[in-house]
């Protein structure tokens, strides 16, 4: 398997309950290493920008609403398909379809609110990743 990394966001709702270290420790427990790591505070035009492709989607606004409605840790992730994996540690976007074990089933109070972000292929976590580090702000 491949070494390689992928974007997290550990979103506004999970900052505000204060569950951030939760949240690491599963992403730590499944192998994968937090390589770079900041606390931010989204602007509307960053929110709007990272998540432009659901720009036409009915659910957008209130997307990009919660988004900037509190802060968030945006980090990057390495492992071994560190892309997939991180997906299957955090569950199905609806937490209701969500497996048990996964940080969704188990933190994320709704679909909107769902604790965590992660890339959804390679391609995407490079351009996420660029987004927002600077190549020396990640230490592998
Ligand atoms: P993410 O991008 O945040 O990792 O989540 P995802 O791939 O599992 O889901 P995606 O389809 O990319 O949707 C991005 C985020 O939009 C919110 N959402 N709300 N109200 C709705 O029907 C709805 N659908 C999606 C969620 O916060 C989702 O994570
Ligand atoms: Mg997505």
């Amino acid at each position: 398997m491949a070494v390689e990394r992928t974007f997290s966001i550990i979103k506004p709702d999970a900052t505000r309950r204060n569950i951030t270290g939760k949240i690491i420790d599963r992403i730590e427990s499944a192998g994968l290493k937090v390589v770079a790591s900041k606390r931010i505070h989204m602007s509307r035009a960053q929110a709007e920008e990272f998540y432009g492709v659901h720009r036409e989607r009915g659910f957008f606004g209130e997307l990009v609403d919660f988004m900037i409605s509190g802060p968030v840790i945006v980090q990057v992730l390495e492992g071994d398909n560190a892309v997939a994996k991180y997906r299957d540690v955090m569950g199905a976007t609806n937490p209701a379809n969500a497996a048990p074990g996964t940080i969704r089933k188990d933190f994320a109070e709704s679909i909107e609110a769902n604790s965590v972000h992660g890339s959804d292929g390679p391609d995407t976590a490079a351009t996420e990743i660029k987004f927002f580090f600077k190549d020396n702000e990640i230490v592998g």
